[in-house]
This record gives C-alpha cells, sequence and structure tokens, in this order.
C-alpha cells in the first residue's frame, strides 16, 4: 500500500453552542438554544484525534475560527470599540450574533473540497474552499478556512489553492462532505464521485421540503478546477425524499474508502445506474468496487439519521485491514448495532468498530465523519505539509491543557455577548496559531 489519507479534525471552537441554525438538520433544529459545553466538546474531540492517531492513522488537527466573528458584524452596520460592537449587536438580534458566533468550523467535512495530485491534470494537490453559501452563519467561513489551508499547505510546488465558488444557490457548495474517492492506493488515480443535491440549470428535481445544499454546477466547477476528466469523474444525485428526512450532506447516508462504499439502498437516485458507473470507471482505473448497501428492511433512513451510522469513518490500518468509526449514538440502538457488527463479521476487509462519544458536536448534526477533512497524498506531500499540525502525545498534552485553560464548561446563547469571553478566545487563538504555527490567519491578527 502507498501513499497516506490523513484525517483532519475540527478543533471545536469556544464559543460551541446550539443555535437551531440549520434548517434542514434535525438535530440543529431540535436542541436549539440548548445549554452547550465547549469544553467537553472540545474534549470529546481531541479524544478521537489521540486514539486514531494511537491506533496508527494519519491525524491532524484543523484551527477553529475567531467568534463572534466582530468584522462580519461591523460589514453589518455596528460599530465602535468591538465590545461596542458586539453589545449593540446583542441588543439588536440576539439571534444574528448567535449566528456569528457558531463554531461551525469545527466540521470540517464541510471547509472544502481536496483531490489528491493523482487524479488532477497537473500532478498537484488541489483545495477549494466551500462558500456554504446556503447557511449565513456557515457561509462566512470560507475566507479564514482558505487562510488556515495556506497555512497548513504552503508548498505551491505541491498544492493548488483555490477560491470559493460564487456565494449563490446554483453554485452552492458544501465541500467534501459530499464527495467520495473511490480507489486503491491513496496515492494512485482514482474515482472522484461528487454527490449533489440538486441540478440548478435545466432539470431542477429537487427536494420539497429541505434545502438541497449541493448544486450539480459547483460539483463541476470543483471538477474542472482540480484539473480532473471525464474518466475520473461521476457525477451522482443524491435521493431528494432523503434531503427531506434530514440527510442535508451525502456523509449522512454514504462513506467510502478506498474500493468500499458504504450506503443506504435510499441515498441516490437511479442507484443501480449510478454503482454501473462506478464499477465500469474503476475498473478502467485498475481498481475493483466492494458496495455495502443497507437495505430499508434494516435499517431505515429515519434510523440512519438518528444515529449517524453513515456518517462514519472507515480507515485503512497499517494491517491493511479497515476500521469502521462510528458515534455512541449507534452503538445505543439495537438494530443499528446489530447491523454494524454483521458487517465486521461478514465483510473480511472491515474488521473492527471504533466508538466515541461525541454527543456535543452530534446535538448539532456532526458526527465522526463531518468533524474531518480527509486529504490523501503520497510521501513527498506529507513532508511538505506543516508538521506542527500532526497530533501526537505531545501535542495532545498541550491542546489538552490549553482547552482546560480557556474553555468554559457551559454556554447559553445569552453568554455570548459577554465581552470578557470575546477577550478570552481571542487570546487562545492566538496561543493556538503559535502552537500550530500557522501565523496570522484570523482577522483580530491581521488588523
Ligand atoms: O452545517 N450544523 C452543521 C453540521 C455539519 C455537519 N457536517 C457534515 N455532515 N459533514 C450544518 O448543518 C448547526 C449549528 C447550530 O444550529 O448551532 C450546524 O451548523
Amino acid at each position: 500500500m502507498s501513499g497516506y489519507e490523513i484525517n483532519f479534525d475540527g478543533l471545536v471552537g469556544p464559543t460551541h453552542h446550539y443555535a437551531g441554525l440549520s434548517f434542514g438538520n434535525e438535530a440543529s433544529t431540535k436542541n436549539k438554544k440548548n445549554m452547550s459545553n465547549p469544553k467537553l466538546a472540545a474534549l470529546q474531540g481531541l479524544e478521537k484525534m489521540k486514539i486514531l492517531a494511537d491506533l496508527g492513522m494519519k491525524q491532524a488537527v484543523f484551527a477553529p475560527h475567531e467568534r463572534p466573528h466582530v468584522a462580519t458584524l461591523r460589514q453589518l452596520g455596528f460599530y465602535g470599540k468591538d465590545e461596542d460592537v458586539i453589545a449593540q449587536a446583542m441588543k439588536a438580534s440576539p439571534d444574528l450574533l448567535s449566528s456569528l458566533s457558531s463554531a461551525s468550523s469545527m466540521w470540517t467535512a464541510n471547509s472544502c473540497t481536496v483531490t489528491p495530485s493523482a487524479d488532477s491534470a497537473d500532478g498537484k494537490v488541489h483545495f477549494t474552499p466551500a462558500n456554504l453559501n446556503n447557511k449565513f452563519h456557515r457561509a462566512i467561513e470560507h475566507p479564514t478556512t482558505a487562510r488556515i489551508l495556506k497555512a497548513m499547505f504552503h508548498d505551491e510546488q505541491y498544492f493548488s489553492h483555490h477560491n470559493a465558488l460564487p456565494s449563490v444557490a446554483l453554485f452552492g457548495d458544501e465541500g467534501a462532505a459530499n464527495h467520495n474517492r473511490l480507489g486503491g492506493a491513496y496515492d494512485q488515480p482514482s474515482l472522484n464521485v461528487f454527490v449533489y443535491g440538486q441540478q440548478f440549470i435545466g432539470q431542477p428535481l429537487g427536494p420539497k421540503k429541505y434545502p438541497a445544499r449541493q448544486s450539480l454546477e459547483a460539483s463541476q466547477a470543483i471538477a474542472r478546477l482540480h484539473g480532473l476528466n471525464d474518466l475520473n469523474t461521476v457525477f451522482i444525485q443524491q435521493n431528494p425524499d432523503v434531503i427531506d428526512q434530514g440527510v442535508f450532506h451525502n456523509d449522512v447516508i454514504a462513506v467510502s474508502n478506498q474500493q468500499v462504499l458504504f450506503c443506504h439502498e435510499q441515498a441516490f437516485v437511479q442507484a443501480a445506474h449510478a454503482f454501473a458507473e462506478i464499477e465500469a470507471k474503476m475498473a478502467v482505473l485498475g481498481a475493483g468496487f466492494h458496495p455495502i448497501i443497507v437495505p430499508k428492511s434494516r435499517v431505515s433512513v429515519h434510523d440512519a439519521v438518528s444515529t449517524y451510522m453513515f456518517n462514519s469513518q472507515i480507515l485503512t490500518r497499517a494491517d491493511g485491514k479497515m476500521t469502521l468509526v462510528v458515534p455512541e449514538e449507534s452503538r445505543q440502538h439495537t438494530g443499528v448495532w446489530n447491523y454494524l457488527n454483521e458487517i465486521i463479521d461478514s465483510v473480511q476487509i472491515i474488521d473492527q468498530i471504533q466508538v466515541f462519544d461525541l454527543k456535543e458536536s452530534m446535538q448539532n448534526g456532526g458526527g465522526p465523519a463531518c468533524l474531518r477533512l480527509r486529504v490523501a497524498v503520497n510521501e513527498d506531500e506529507l513532508e511538505a505539509i506543516n508538521q506542527h499540525v500532526f497530533m501526537n502525545e505531545a501535542v495532545f498534552e498541550i491542546l489538552t491543557d490549553w482547552v482546560e485553560t480557556h474553555y468554559r464548561d457551559r454556554l447559553s446563547p445569552l453568554d455570548l455577548a459577554d465581552p470578557q469571553l470575546l477577550q478570552a478566545n481571542r487570546t487562545a487563538l492566538d496561543e493556538l496559531t503559535q502552537i500550530l504555527k500557522l501565523g496570522s490567519v484570523y482577522d483580530f491578527q491581521r488588523i
């Protein structure tokens, strides 16, 4: 096996709270205004990173964003000192302040789309930050995401960074959560499977109740920008009916790793046709295709959404076998847990399940797969990455202390107006950029 997959997990930011901002994401709506625990959320995420690094996986940390985002509040007409801006926003619209304080950058599966050098015409790893234009609290992420990506992947010999697509529904882009890469070794040419919610030009067949956040037009633009071609791409429509049942990103109903695609039978429009195209194109690339398709008679879409069994990670270990990483909610559901164990017994390549408690993130609709961005690289590219972002024993200890020092263990939307919170967060993030050697990536560091 050659090449590596690195998982970049989003470190949960200090303003993690439940704002009910994501219409179509049922957990977000259900938990609106609940009390959150940012410290626990960050520690749960760090523990996941540490355990996976200990299992021999390449694991890295993706820094959180600065929140509340004073620069956007100023853009909206609030003025004066930073503290005054926040006080005015709280008075005028607590919901707006809450929106601009969301720690949503933790879900790095939505940070950008990445395609490896083996697949692109120019032999570089390509990144396009996602415009996330469907939700205001997320649409402000891409400028900072772009700076953090460049701080981690700075060598232009290997890495190519694009701007986010135009921020309109026609190019609605939610990043890697709607992109699967199927193939063999990570540094060998593979198939890029883009899953879109709706085609906006020509054939607007989409969901009726909830929004389709990813457009076909966006996925096609990314494939062009990244130098992909007809042979190494497939575009599949996600079933609009499952979007209406709370599957707001494809990674809520499908996950892939190398030759394996694990998904629900209702995940896609014209699934049989899509699987045939995937199999044929993978064969040309010299790779076998191993779909694991879960029938609705065993797991309903409702149970898939509530347990996040498909928001799992399938990770290849050094021995070549795969580990399935699922959230605790999947173990709590007898039918889902039994099904997952049957997979372990019957599918030889996946022989282990690893369960994580990620409840703080899960209550906002973010499971194990949402929290991570996959980057497949070869040996030289691995060395060219900023090495300070990789998880190991020492980094785990430093970041755990950092969280213990700077994070609160209770946060309600009302606390967001506290001027001390803003200053404490800035102190924390300034320290973090030094720990991870990112340079000045936040607005408050650049003025
Ligand atoms: O965009 N939730 C995120 C969850 C993202 C999950 N990511 C993937 N499936 N890849 C979203 O809906 C909720 C924030 C709040 O309501 O406070 C939120 O943004």
